[in-house]
């Protein structure tokens, strides 16, 4: 049998906790023959309610899951873990300026990446999914200068599906006939999802839709304000569909992508397609051996370069922002 592989989540009493830890328990993160422990952080105020999430993952008996410790601490929380899922953040409230809300969050990640760096397993990976989700990464990976940097990332996943979900309904195919699509940038409103690269029953995503209002009006947008559409309708964030690619970024992490296909994540640039080393930014990404590498050689056109460049600029800014705070 194989070893247990100790998985922290943070924010474990919210909504994406709730969708993900029975996720996780049932064996859908890292594969039906791996066994699992459970640590969990909250913050003091919300333990009570991850004691009662943790009841319940109990009464699922699930085969797989070894151990459930809650903690509001985060050097007990990240002590051995092998998989950290850093979803608990500081979500804007009203009339909050970036800088404050960054430095709020900074105020969680930094000692979050301190403790991941004292104390984590050695082949720790970590995935932020909190909010502002790329910079919040940045800042726990500054942190934590034992771990290599490339360990850190961002959930870009969702953004990912999502616009492989409204492509598919555009063209009336499978998500499975649709293989290399890409979100490039930051996990904001300017994230740019490229189907110009994209593959559709032997053509590329743009040339099979043909139709450059549509692209521009309709389906960039949609991808890019979708979690805002569904506040609108559910009066609650997404949940489901975020635990549900935190768990496809994690197990493509360690089990690898398919061949002749790509995903998109939120890695540490190496310079690549002109963003700035060490941004943590979308590209297209394919996972070999444990560890995501970027897609390299695309060629990318003066529409697409104008949108990757825009969503970067935004990155570079939260980074010059967080940098004046001294968080990274
Ligand atoms: P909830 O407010 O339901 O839950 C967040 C939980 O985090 C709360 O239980 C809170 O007590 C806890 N928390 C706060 N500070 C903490 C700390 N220092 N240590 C441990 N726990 C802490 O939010 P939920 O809907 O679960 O969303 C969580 C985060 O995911 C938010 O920042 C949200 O913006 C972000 N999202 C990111 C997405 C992405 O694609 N990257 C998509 C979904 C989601 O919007």
């Amino acid at each position: 049998a194989q070893q247990p592989v100790t998985v922290t989540v943070t924010g474990a009493a919210g909504q994406i906790g709730y969708a993900l830890l029975f996720r996780i328990a049932s064996g859908q993160l890292l594969g039906s023959d791996t066994p699992v422990r459970l640590r969990l952080l909250e913050i003091p105020q919300a333990v009570h309610a991850a004691e009662g999430t943790a009841m319940e993952l109990e009464d699922c008996a699930f085969p797989l899951l070894r151990s459930i410790d809650i903690f509001d601490n985060a050097s007990e929380a990240f002590s051995g873990t092998n998989i950290a899922l850093l979803v608990g953040a500081r979500p804007r409230s009203q009339g909050m300026e970036r800088a404050d809300l960054l430095e709020a969050n900074g105020g969680i990640f930094k000692p979050q990446g301190e403790a991941i760096n004292a104390g984590a397993a050695d082949d720790v990976r970590v995935l932020v999914v909190g909010n502002p989700a790329n910079t919040n990464a940045l800042i726990a990976q500054a942190h934590a200068p034992d771990v290599p940097a490339e360990r850190f990332t961002a959930m870009m996943r969702l953004d990912h599906n999502r616009a492989l979900a409204q492509l598919a309904k555009k063209l009336n195919v499978s998500v499975n006939d649709i293989r290399k699509l890409t979100v490039w940038g930051n996990h904001s409103a300017s994230q740019y999802p490229d189907i110009f690269h994209a593959e559709v029953n032997g053509t590329t995503g743009a040339k099979a839709v043909d139709d450059q209002a549509w692209l521009e009006n309709d389906f960039i947008p949609t991808v890019a304000k979708r979690g805002a559409a569904i506040i609108e309708a559910r009066g609650a964030s997404s949940a489901a569909s975020a635990a549900n690619a935190a768990i496809d970024h994690v197990y493509d992490w360690v089990n690898g992508t398919p061949e002749g296909d790509w995903v998109s994540a939120g890695v540490p640039s190496d310079g690549s397609y002109g963003v700035p080393e060490g941004l943590i930014s979308s590209f297209p990404a394919v996972s070999r051996g444990g560890r995501w590498e970027i897609v390299q050689g695309l060629e990318i056109d003066e529409f697409s370069r104008e949108r990757i460049d825009a969503s970067v600029r935004e990155l570079s800014e939260e980074r010059e922002a967080v940098a004046k705070l001294g968080l990274v």
